[in-house]
Parts: structure tokens; C-alpha cells; sequence
């Protein structure tokens, strides 16, 4: 049982005293702890170490009192495990050496058994289940299909994946064909995270933003929507396209629980986008976790005004900054629990 189930009322739509309030990217470099563990240990070797994982997913937890925890893992351990080396040179990101470049390429990877492959994943989340001991609910995650081919066919970090699109527009039969095996692969992930005991899982579409409209519903959601509808009976289930804010209303199609969105568009608009019945996650700007205490808490107060109080995640709009100091993202944090809307009794 749940001692804070804040985050599952909401996003089942139920009526809430406060919105509840976590961080993407909220296990990491800003918290001094998480570097001590970084300086002795690989990036990978954090991923694959249970006791590590549930070490650094618990941190802000414990360090910043967030309403959920979320798996200490990366998107690209998908890839990894469908066979393509993935390396992960600090300071500078992922590094794919062999990227996916033609239809032979595909021989190279699988859909793999995931009990096989990312069984370490599985071990990890039972592990903080137990650590967590119902303290708050754990989200499980993983890349949307569209953004982890980003990564497989440009082989690094772009602000503009030029080369995956330019795969997608002239190889659009392979394009799909790797599109779906991710899908396979991610469908069969995220039904294990669930089975090992996760309570709510988010799709991080990063780089759903950088296509057009039609190429979003063609290379993206079409996949996402498989992904929903395998898992939306199981388990709660949150959207996160960045910059996709123009299919809003065909991501609440979906019938997924959550929808994420950025600082780009106002929590009107997108509730207007979205419809009524679907819960809306962030949308603070992460680089405004540099300003001055009183100006976060002035800021996250109009947001959640904005918002309206219900059917809300307070959350930022993308991942926190590596150099926001611990003391502002526990502002950001505090600002929502001392949020009270009027006319709701906790
Ligand atoms: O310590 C380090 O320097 C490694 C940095 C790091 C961390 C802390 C990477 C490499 N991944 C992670 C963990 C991670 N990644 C989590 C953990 C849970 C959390 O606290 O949120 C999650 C959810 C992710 C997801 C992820 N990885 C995304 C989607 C979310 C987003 O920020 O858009 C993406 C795009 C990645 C790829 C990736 N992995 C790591 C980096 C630095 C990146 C981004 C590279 C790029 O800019 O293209």
C-alpha cells in the first residue's frame, strides 16, 4: 500500500488537496550524492547495479521529498539491448559507434527477450519497491520509439537529428520496420517494469518535437499509440512529447493517463488541446531553477494557479539543469506542497 498516492489519484482524475510534484531528471547531476557515486562507478555500471540504482533513485527522495520516485535507468539501454553497442562518454553523451544507416543494418539488431537483456532493470525496480517501502510510487520508463531511433541512426546527441530524419524521408520501409521493432521490444519492457512493480510509466518522446505535424502522427504517435494501448489497463500511463504540443489532442486519443508538456505553451491552451479528461504534467521552464528563491516560488505559485489545482503533475517542462544548487530544486518542491488551493480541504 501507498502512503503518498498523490501521483496515481491524479492521474486517474480523481480529486487531489494538492498536485503532486517530481522532476524530470530528477536522479542526477545536481545532487552532490549522485556524484560521489559517479566519480567511483560507470555510467552503465549504475544502471546494472541494483543496489546502485536503487540508491540514486531514492536520493531525492530522501534529499528533496518529491511525490514519486523514477527509475534511476536511461532510454538507451534498449538499444543496447537489441544489439547495438552503446557507450556513454561523460560530459560529452551517448555515443553509438555503429549507428543504423540502411535496411542490412537491421540484421545486425533483434527484438530481444527482455528477461534475457534487461533482467537487471526488473531486479533494480524490485529492489526499490522494497526500499521504497510505499513511501511513493515508482515510475518506470522508457524512449519513445521515434526518439530512440533518433539516437540508433545519428549515433550521438543532435539538437537537430538531421540524419535520422533524412533516414526517415529517404528509407521510409526500413524506417518503419526498425520503428516497429523498438515498439516490440519497448511493449515487452515495459509490460516486465510493470510485473517487477512499477506504478505508473512515462514515454520520453525528447525529440518529437523536431518533426513536422504528419511526420509526428507517421514516425512517432502511430508507434506510441501501440505502446499505450498494450499498457494503459495495466498501469497508469504519461505521454511525454516535447514540443509536440499540436497533436495534444490526438496524444489524449491515445487514452493514455498523462500528458506532458513543455514551457512553449500555456497550461490554458493545452488543457483546450487536450480536452477534460486527461491529466496534465510541467511545464516550468528548467533554466527558471536558477532564479533567485523568491522568484521560484512566485513562479511556481502562478503556475499552479494556471493549472487549476487539479489534474495537475507540477513538474518541470524538461529535465532539471546539472547546475541548479540542491536548495532551489527543494524550493521548486516545497512551493507546490505549500500550495493550497482555496475551497479543497486537505
Ligand atoms: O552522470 C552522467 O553524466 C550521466 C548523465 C545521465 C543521467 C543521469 C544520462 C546520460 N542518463 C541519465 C539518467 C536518465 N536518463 C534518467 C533517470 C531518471 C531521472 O532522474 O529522470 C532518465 C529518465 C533518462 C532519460 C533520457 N536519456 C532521455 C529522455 C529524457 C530527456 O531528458 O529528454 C534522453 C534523451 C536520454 C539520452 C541521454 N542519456 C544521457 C544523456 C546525457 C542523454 C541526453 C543526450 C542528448 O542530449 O542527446
Amino acid at each position: 500500500m501507498l502512503q503518498n498516492d498523490l501521483l496515481l489519484r491524479t492521474l486517474k482524475g480523481e480529486q487531489v488537496e494538492r498536485p503532486p510534484v517530481w522532476m524530470m531528471r530528477q536522479a542526477g547531476r545536481y545532487l552532490p550524492e549522485y556524484m560521489v557515486l559517479r566519480e567511483k562507478y560507470g555510467f552503465f555500471e549504475r544502471c546494472q547495479t541494483p543496489e546502485l540504482a536503487c540508491e540514486i533513485t531514492i536520493q531525492p527522495v530522501d534529499i528533496i521529498g518529491v511525490d514519486a520516485a523514477i527509475l534511476f535507468s536511461d532510454i538507451l539501454v534498449v538499444p543496447q539491448a537489441m544489439g547495438l553497442e552503446v557507450q556513454l562518454i561523460e560530459s560529452k553523451g551517448p555515443n553509438l559507434p555503429d549507428p543504423i544507416k540502411n535496411v542490412n543494418d537491421l540484421n545486425r539488431i533483434r527484438v530481444p527477450d527482455v528477461n534475457e537483456t534487461l533482467q537487471y532493470v526488473f531486479d533494480a525496480i524490485q529492489l526499490i519497491k522494497k526500499e521504497l517501502n510505499g513511501r511513493v510510487p515508482l515510475i518506470g520508463f522508457a524512449g519513445a520509439p521515434w526518439t530512440l531511433l533518433c539516437y540508433m541512426v545519428q549515433g550521438k546527441g543532435s539538437k537537430t537529428f538531421d540524419e535520422a530524419k533524412i533516414f526517415c524521408y529517404t528509407q521510409p520501409e526500413t524506417a518503419h520496420r526498425l520503428l516497429q521493432m523498438i515498439t516490440d521490444t519497448t511493449i515487452a519492457y515495459l509490460k516486465g517494469q510493470v510485473k517487477a512493480g512499477v506504478d505508473v510509466i512515462q514515454i520520453f518522446d525528447s525529440w518529437g518535437g523536431l518533426l513536422s505535424p504528419d511526420d509526428f502522427e507517421n514516425f512517432s504517435l502511430k508507434y506510441i499509440r501501440q505502446i499505450v494501448a498494450a499498457l494503459k489497463d495495466e498501469v497508469a500511463t504519461i505521454i511525454f512529447a516535447k514540443g509536440a504540443w499540436h497533436s495534444l489532442q490526438s496524444m489524449a486519443a491515445t487514452g493514455a493517463h498523462g500528458l506532458g508538456i513543455d514551457w512553449c505553451i500555456t497550461p490554458a491552451m493545452a488543457r483546450q488541446l487536450a480536452g477534460p479528461n486527461v491529466t496534465l504534467q510541467g511545464n516550468f521552464d528548467p533554466a527558471k531553477l536558477l532564479s533567485p528563491i523568491p522568484t521560484i516560488q512566485k513562479e511556481v505559485k502562478k503556475m499552479l494557479h494556471d493549472f487549476g489545482g487539479q489534474r495537475h503533475i507540477a513538474n518541470l517542462g524538461h529535465g532539471i539543469l546539472p547546475n541548479v544548487p540542491v536548495d532551489h530544486a527543494r524550493a521548486f518542491v516545497d512551493a507546490v506542497k505549500e500550495y493550497r488551493q482555496q475551497g479543497v480541504e486537505a
